[in-house]
């Protein structure tokens, strides 16, 4: 069985495809747009946007919604991170934490996989730490530049490479549970 990855976004692929190499897991890439719903639940929105692809490619796909939720700014941006990442990006974000003590945020990620039939199998991962007081490194992609993980050594996740980000990060954990379910299945 091959797995078909549905994402507009080249740096989930990068990592996603590296992670579960390790796994003996090669996957395709389909890179069409789909629709992603208003909601406060990535789970749900995950979900949908997996119903979609599965429609329209009519074989086994999955799709990943992922968010930045700062606690100070009470869970914003969470499910609308990619808008505003697009709009005021991750200097926007520092601006509206200027000032702030208390800088913890949290990334969350949930994989949503359809094989078959009815059955959408979920899969989320978390990753604690903070925002930074200022934009450091130039890897990953998003708001990598203003995160620095808690399980970390201080640095950013653009501080980081593929491998030391997928070890600790919430795409990373919500990938290994997909893997680890996929060897199952087989
Ligand atoms: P697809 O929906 O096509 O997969 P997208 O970029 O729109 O791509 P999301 O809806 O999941 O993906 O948006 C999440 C946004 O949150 C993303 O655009 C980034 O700006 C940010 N983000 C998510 N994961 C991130 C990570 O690991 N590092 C930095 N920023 C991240």
């Amino acid at each position: 069985m091959r797995l078909t990855f549905v994402t507009t976004n080249m740096g989930k692929v990068d990592e996603v495809r590296s992670l579960l190499k390790t796994f003996g897991i090669e996957i395709d890439v389909c890179t069409i747009k789909l629709t992603e719903i208003q909601s406060d639940s990535l789970e749900e929105i995950a979900t949908r946007s997996c119903e979609e692809a599965y429609e329209i490619l009519r074989r086994p796909v999955f799709v990943e919604d992922a968010g930045l939720f700062i606690e100070r700014l009470n869970g914003f941006p969470g499910p609308y991170s990619s808008y505003v990442y697009r709009t005021i990006g991750f200097s926007g974000i520092l601006r509206l934490m200027e000032g702030e003590e208390n800088r913890a945020a949290h990334f969350k990620s949930c994989i949503a996989c359809k094989i078959s039939g009815d059955i959408i199998n979920l899969f989320s991962g978390i990753c604690v730490g903070r925002i930074s007081n200022e934009p450091r490194g130039s890897s990953g992609f998003g708001f990598d530049p203003i995160f620095i993980p808690e399980e970390g050594d201080g640095r950013t996740f653009a501080e980081m490479n593929i491998e030391e980000k997928n070890a600790i990060s919430h795409r990373g954990k919500s990938v290994r549970l997909l893997a680890e379910w996929l060897k199952l299945m087989r």
